[in-house]
């Protein structure tokens, strides 16, 4: 039977495992990113690894999130980054250059390959024809080293385009169409394939967008076919050799099929506060807004900022708003300066931005208490905005652009004819923002400021697990609920200690402090525990405060992963109407954790004070086993290489 292009890529890729669902396997990694905000972890861990150069085709380290320099922290990790990828062989995109998935789409997507990143949206290179997946810092330090990413074998869901998208509805309308019919854990242990007669009508950029947000479904990637469309965008970038045909097979299969009819689609927005709770544009219209941005890796090519400039010639913005402009890469700058759309933006009002993520992290741009943020981004969890009680709104930039016009949400197609903007043949190509490393970078010092602190040392898991329950919390709990991030708490992703005191602070402020006392501790909770970022700072962090076990009702992929990349042992309820017995401060017991987990064991039985037991599942591959019997995957592989 014939392949479909995710079974295609993996296949080539494959070191370990068949190609059978829901199994682990391994794949070989041709490519990794990271950004600031978790690769100065990464690159620590990849230090401590001990090999003398990358082993990867390419490996580039951003400098995208931490862009505010409000004292010194920040600017020693840019130094301290550009002088460890010179070191090791990796690419520096300097601060400014852009935001990684915009500019690796650009630069260094290569249609048929792997990529690996340490940023949940990293499967935005999916839309040049690649499996990329995010991963947590630690994974791709060991991508890095050569090793091979575990995974477990995803169901491949095929999404059938038909017809082509009206005018002033784009790509995010897609995407945010399917997060309406599949929710925001619809994706998980999937991967999203693009089909159909529709595919052709999209340009790379605008797959990128769509497979930017499959990272919201919970999708472990979201990959479209590498065709003609391909070949001329990567042309357009002076990168014509990189191209190959990848198509899926005429007979190949998937797990399921959804039909979409782009021509049927209306525009979407998503309402406060999770990128599933979508409705029609028209169902929310003429709500009052007080700020609107184009900006993230999910809408800031230069489609999306020449698009806006269209729409807004010979226009104002309201009076009312605060309308800002984030572009994702110098490149789109530097081609919308040449082509003259940021004139008619910064003509009409906006604030021009430089090229980051900026508000879609908290870096900045909070919104006014108790008014609308409507945004192109690709997350609105409450609070990530920086300001408390925030309504922020997800659309696209053509509903961003008619809300800005008018002061309040606007279906775009009210503004009458919709603009057109043709994309260059050629872009303007400058890499001057890339900084390529020296062939041999063994002399080169790496420069460390005093903010950086080493990794925390982490014992080996007990033989029986006592600990009690410090927390016990609902459905869809984020990563941004664990381990927050923003202008004052991201600063400190170097530093274990001090960023722990920020451990679950919009929720539990006193958690910190509980769960050091305690000493051992366990965190209760419901379903698809852990979605969003991949910073493994959310299970790196609680482990240091003392969280060995997390036992909800099902985890996000990512998440799960750097629980046991740090000895966090994660367990779902076999009932989960278990979840309910279990009253927070009570102590639960695990005789046997670690002679049930080395022995391949599915499930443990945990007692609770009571004298009550009940059974908790345990899906994990073997080597997940002695990952979690060493205390850390670091810990294990620093046994294998001096055993
Ligand atoms: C995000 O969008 O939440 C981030 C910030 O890009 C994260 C990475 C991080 O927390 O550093 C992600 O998506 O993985
Ligand atoms: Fe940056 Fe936002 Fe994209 Fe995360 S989602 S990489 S913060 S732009």
């Amino acid at each position: 039977m014939g392949l479909n292009v995710t079974e295609k890529i993996i296949s080539n890729h494959l070191t370990e495992g068949e190609m059978t669902t829901g199994q682990p396997v391994a794949l070989r990694i041709d490519q990794t990113l990271t950004q600031d905000a978790t690769g100065t972890m990464a690159y620590l861990e990849f230090e401590s690894i001990g090999i003398d150069r990358v082993k990867t085709d390419l490996s580039v380290s951003y400098v995208d999130h931490n862009l505010l320099q409000s004292d010194f922290r920040n600017a020693d990790d840019h130094r301290f980054l550009q002088s460890i990828a010179a070191r090791y062989g990796i690419y520096f995109s300097r601060p400014g250059n852009g935001i990684c998935h915009q500019v690796h789409i650009e630069r260094f997507a290569v249609p048929g390959k792997t990529l690996l990143g340490s940023d949940s949206h990293t499967p935005t290179a999916g839309g040049c024809g690649m499996l990329a997946m995010g991963a947590g810092g630690l994974d791709v330090a060991m991508a890095m080293a050569g090793e091979p990413f575990h995974l477990v074998m995803p169901a491949v869901i095929g999404v059938r385009l038909t017809g082509s998208l009206q005018p002033w509805v784009s790509a995010k309308d897609v995407i945010l169409e399917l997060l309406r019919q599949l929710s925001v854990k619809g994706g998980v242990g999937c991967v999203m394939e693009y089909f159909g007669p529709g595919v052709e009508t999209l340009s790379v950029t605008d797959r990128g967008a769509i497979a930017n947000l499959g990272t919201e479904l919970g999708a472990t990637g979201t990959v479209f076919p590498s065709d003609e469309v391909t070949r001329q965008f990567l042309e357009s970038q002076k990168r014509s050799d990189d191209w190959q045909l990848l198509t899926a097979d005429d007979d190949a299969s998937y797990a399921r099929i959804i039909e979409l009819n782009l021509s049927e689609l209306e525009p979407m927005i998503a309402c406060p506060s999770s990128p599933d709770n979508v409705v029609k544009v028209r169902e929310v219209q003429g709500r009052p807004v007080s700020q609107v941005i184009i900006g993230s890796c999910a809408n800031s090519s230069y489609r999306d900022i020449a698009t806006a400039a269209a729409a807004i010639e010979n226009r104002q913005i309201a009076e009312t708003l605060s309308f800002e402009i984030n572009p994702g890469s110098r490149q789109v700058l530097e081609n919308a300066d040449i082509q003259g759309a940021l004139r008619h933006l910064i003509h009409a009002g906006a604030r021009i931005h430089q090229c980051g993520c900026l508000g879609c992290i908290g870096m900045g741009q909070a919104p006014a208490t108790g008014t609308i943020s409507l945004r192109t981004f690709t997350r609105n969890f409450p609070g990530r905005s920086g300001t408390k009680d925030d309504q922020v709104y997800l659309c696209s930039p053509e509903t961003a652009i008619a809300s800005a016009v008018k002061g309040v949400i606007t279906d775009p197609r009210d503004l009458g004819e919709a603009p057109a903007v043709t994309m260059p043949d050629q872009y303007l190509v400058n890499d001057n923002g890339i900084i390529p490393p020296p062939e041999n970078g063994s002399d080169i010092e790496i420069i460390r400021g005093p903010n950086i602190k080493p990794l925390p040392e982490f014992e080996p898991l007990p033989e029986d697990l006592e600990a009690t329950v410090a927390l016990k919390v609902e459905d869809n709990i984020t990563t941004d609920h664990i381990m927050p991030a923003g202008s004052k708490i991201l600063p400190l992703r170097s530093n274990v200690p001090a960023i722990s005191r920020y451990v679950f602070s919009a929720i539990d402020p006193d958690f910190p402090d509980r769960a050091q006392k305690l000493g051992s501790v366990i965190i209760v909770g419901g379903e698809n525990y852990g979605q969003g970022s991949s910073r493994e700072h959310a299970a790196l962090a609680p482990r240091y405060l003392g969280v060995r076990a997390k036992l909800v009702k099902s985890f996000a992929r990512i998440h799960k992963a750097n629980l046991i990349n740090f000895g966090i042992v994660p367990m779902t309820f076999e009932d989960p109407a278990d979840y309910d017995r279990i009253t927070p401060g009570e102590k639960l017991v695990i005789p046997g954790i670690r002679a049930a987990i080395l022995s391949g064991a599915d499930t443990v039985t945990v007692k609770s004070p009571s004298g009550d037991t009940f059974q908790a599942k345990l899906d994990l591959s073997e080597r997940d086993r002695f990952i979690l019997a060493a205390g850390s995957l670091l810990n294990w592989v620093k046994a294998k290489i001096t055993s």
